[in-house]
C-alpha cells in the first residue's frame, strides 16, 4: 500500500521551506520555479513509485550529462527545443504575426563571433575534400521588400557530420560565417555539402535514446540566425531533401518551408546553366 505523502501539508510544507518561499530573500521568481520543481518531482517518485535506486541513478546521469555537456543536445532529442518553437507559433498567431520563413530549432552547436563579411563568404577552410557548395538567398520582409545590410549568421557540419569547436581536429570557425546582405538583400557562401549529424555513441543522450528504441540522428542541414535593425531575429534551417532521416529527424527540427533541394551539377556547361560561371569566392 502506497502512502501519498504529496498530499499531507507536513511534506508540502517542508518544501515551501526549502525552496524558501516562507523566508523574504532571494528572488521570488526563482523560488516559485524551483517550488514548483519540486512539487512536480515528488509527484513524479510518487505516482511513478520511482525506487531510490532509480533516484540515484537519475541523479548519477545528471552528473555525467553535465560532465559532457550534452544538456542541450538531450533537451533537443526530447522535442522539448521543439516544443520552445511551437509555443513561440502560437503566441505569434495569437498576436496577428503571419508570414516569413518558419523558426526552428538553434541546438546546441552555434558559437557566436564567426568572421564577418560583406555580400559573401567562402565557408571552408579548403582541408574537407568535400563537394562544393554554392548557397545563395536573399532576405526579405513579409512583403517581399528585400532587407540590406542584414546579418546572415550561418554555420553547418563537415562531411562528417561534425562541427568546428566541437571537433578539435577542425580550424577555427571553420563553416562558421557571418555575411552582411548587399542592396538587394542578397548574400553568397562557398562552403561544402554537410553530411547529417549524429549524436556522440557513446554520450549520455544517446544513452537515453537507446532506452526508448530510439536513434540520435538529424537530416543534413544549414543553421541560420537572421538579424536586421528594426526586425524580430530569425532562427532558422535549411534541412536538405534527400535526406534518409529529413523525416525522421531526432531534434524535429525539420519543417514545412525549410526544405532545401541540392542541386549536383557535375559539368562546366551545367554550371553555367545555373549561373555559376567564374564563381572566384
Ligand atoms: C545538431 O547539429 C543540431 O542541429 C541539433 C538541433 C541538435 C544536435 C546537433
Ligand atoms: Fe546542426
Amino acid at each position: 500500500m502506497s502512502i501519498k505523502l504529496s498530499h499531507t501539508e507536513s511534506v508540502q510544507n517542508f518544501f515551501k521551506e526549502v525552496s524558501g518561499l516562507t523566508n523574504d530573500q532571494g528572488s521570488p521568481r526563482m523560488k516559485a520555479l524551483v517550488n514548483r520543481i519540486l512539487m512536480d518531482s515528488i509527484r513524479i517518485i510518487e505516482d511513478m513509485e520511482v525506487t531510490t535506486e532509480e533516484f540515484w541513478k537519475a541523479v548519477d546521469y545528471l552528473n555525467r550529462m553535465g560532465a559532457r555537456s550534452e544538456a542541450g543536445l538531450l533537451v533537443a532529442g526530447l522535442g522539448l527545443e521543439h516544443y520552445l518553437d511551437l509555443l513561440l507559433d502560437a503566441k505569434d498567431e495569437a498576436a496577428g504575426l503571419l508570414g516569413g520563413t518558419p523558426r526552428t530549432i538553434e541546438g546546441p552547436l552555434y558559437v557566436a563571433g564567426a568572421p564577418m563579411s560583406e555580400g559573401e563568404a567562402r565557408m571552408d577552410d579548403g582541408t574537407d575534400p568535400g563537394t562544393p557548395m554554392y548557397l545563395h538567398g536573399r532576405v526579405v520582409d513579409v512583403y517581399g521588400k528585400p532587407v540590406a545590410g542584414a546579418v546572415v549568421d550561418l554555420w553547418h557540419a563537415n562531411t562528417k557530420g561534425t562541427y568546428s569547436y566541437f571537433d578539435s581536429s577542425q580550424s577555427e570557425f571553420n563553416l562558421r560565417r557571418r555575411i552582411v546582405t548587399d542592396a538587394d538583400g542578397r548574400y553568397r557562401a562557398r562552403s561544402i555539402v554537410p553530411s547529417g549529424y549524429g549524436c556522440p555513441p557513446d554520450g549520455t543522450t544517446q544513452e537515453v535514446l537507446n532506452l526508448l528504441g530510439r536513434h540520435g540522428n538529424r537530416p543534413a542541414h544549414i543553421h541560420f540566425f537572421i538579424s536586421a535593425p528594426g526586425y524580430r531575429h530569425l532562427t532558422t534551417q535549411i534541412n536538405l531533401a534527400g535526406d534518409e532521416y529529413l523525416w525522421d529527424d531526432f531534434a524535429y527540427a525539420t519543417r514545412e518551408g525549410l526544405i532545401g533541394d541540392v542541386t549536383f551539377i557535375e559539368s562546366e556547361a551545367a554550371a553555367r546553366d545555373h549561373g555559376f560561371q567564374g564563381q572566384r569566392f
